[in-house]
């Protein structure tokens, strides 16, 4: 007979996040056969550049925090959620992540928020790993489940993540020839360090943006890799090898509808004039960029509906590197199949709050796995403490992983985790296997 960890109770508050906005956190307790109660927490993260297609985070829309209040969301989870999931088996993921998408009953979880659905969610999957006393990567991924992520480290901040005239959102390093996770977190840590220092040698400012990584004024992209080429050689590693670049355009947020032109606010600042790029120029930059440095991944290289665009962008560049649909396929099985069906991309970010359950969370990484696109398991900009992803990348053998700057509690904690996890897989664990095969 299976096992019964029955819900007793659901409960759920508003906390803050790492930007100082509200966000919900969610309780699921459990009754084991013996009589113990086990509580599992999860806490929502929160987007900046948000895609236009992904689950709606339901916001108060009241004076308090300036609107972005989570009551609404908190008292669904108090009311609707917790009615709808009392007494159910916690270990049923599928049959309670289908409850919560038919107690919602939309396409994209305006009803009850996905900020409510999804925290309830994962608190399900961490109370059932707590009571059955197995680590939350293995409760999700099973007993084949090994593979450590690369870190794709952001290190330079731009776009909607800092107040800098950088223009593409994050600059990443992947550290792929570590011998292990521990081993390639010190690399992108040790970068990061010798980036402040040049730019502190430079006068360049050494503060940072939402996702820890430092957020200089400079002219272009152009600048920006040269100076993490420059940060990768002081700390004594050789780009191209040791380490390669990851970038994310987040190119939705450039793209000016009215003129189906991608605006570039910063740049045109730096250059006393408009710079604006077409699709196709924006493609010929992205190879033009791919040829003088070591570019191994671009992140949203055009804008979230633009099919078209995407179709070019991967015939171009396709073969060569990787491409990950962010705003593009919104960890949505519809988008990614669409993508798919029209060979975009040949990658997907998958962001849980973007789709608000882990059960659709998942079913996206196995149809990106099935159809040999790569899945990157990702932060969001606002975070909180809460470590689910760290495990969710090792659960499903994602390979990869991207969660921030070696810097700031709410980034460093999902990377702390994955050294917990890598030291208690001990001789079991992997690192970079199916990379390599990009
Ligand atoms: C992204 C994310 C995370 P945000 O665009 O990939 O880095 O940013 O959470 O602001 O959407
Ligand atoms: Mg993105």
């Amino acid at each position: 007979m299976e096992k019964m960890l029955r819900i007793v109770e659901v409960h759920a508050r508003e906390i803050l996040d790492s930007r100082g906005n509200p966000t919900v956190e969610s309780e699921v307790t459990i009754e084991s056969e013996s009589g113990k109660r086990i509580t599992g927490r999860a806490a929502v993260p929160s987007g900046a550049s948000t895609g236009r297609f992904e689950a709606v985070e339901l916001r108060d829309g009241e004076t308090r925090y300036f609107g972005l209040g989570t009551t609404k969301a908190v008292n669904n989870v108090n009311s609707k959620i917790r009615e709808a999931l009392l007494g159910i088996n916690a270990l049923d993921q599928g049959l309670i992540d289908r409850i919560l998408i038919e107690q919602d009953g939309t396409d994209n979880k305006s009803n009850l928020g996905a900020n409510a659905t999804l925290g309830v969610s994962m608190a399900c999957a961490k109370v059932s790993s707590l009571a059955l006393g197995i680590p939350l990567y293995r409760y999700l991924g099973g007993a084949h489940t090994r593979l450590l992520p690369v870190p794709m480290m952001n290190i330079l901040n731009g776009g909607k993540h800092a107040d800098n005239t950088v223009d593409f959102q994050e600059f990443m390093i992947m550290p792929v020839q570590a011998e292990s996770f521990a081993d390639g977190l010190r690399i992108c840590a040790e970068i990061y360090h010798n980036l402040k220092q040049i730019c502190n040698q430079r006068g360049l400012s050494t503060g940072v943006g939402d996702e820890g990584g430092f957020a200089p004024s400079l002219s272009d992209a152009v600048e920006v890799l040269e100076l993490i080429v420059e940060s990768v050689k002081a700390a004594g590693y050789t780009p191209g090898q040791d380490i390669k670049i990851a970038m994310d355009a987040a190119a939705s947020e450039l793209y000016d509808e009215a003129l189906a032109t991608y605006y570039f606010p910063g740049e045109s600042q730096m250059r006393g004039q408009e710079v604006r790029r077409s699709a196709s120029e924006m493609v010929a930059y992205y190879e033009n960029l791919v040829e003088h440095f070591p570019i191994i991944s671009i992140e949203d290289g055009l804008f979230e509906d633009d099919w078209d665009g995407w179709q070019l962008l991967t015939g171009a560049l396709g073969e060569k590197i990787q491409l990950v649909g962010d705003d593009l396929f919104v960890t949505n099985t519809k988008r990614l199949d669409a993508g798919i069906k029209l060979k975009v991309a040949n990658a997907i970010l998958v962001k849980v709050n973007q789709i608000g359950t882990v059960s659709e969370a998942m079913e996206a990484i196995e149809m990106a796995h099935k159809n040999g696109y790569k899945a990157v398991i990702s932060h969001r900009s606002g975070e909180t403490e809460d470590t689910f992803i760290a495990d969710l990348a090792v659960a499903v053998n994602a390979g990869q992983i991207k969660t921030g700057a070696p810097c700031r509690t709410d980034r460093v904690a999902k990377y702390n985790q994955l050294l917990r996890i890598e030291e208690e897989l001990g001789s079991t664990a992997c690192y970079m296997e199916p990379f390599r095969k990009i």
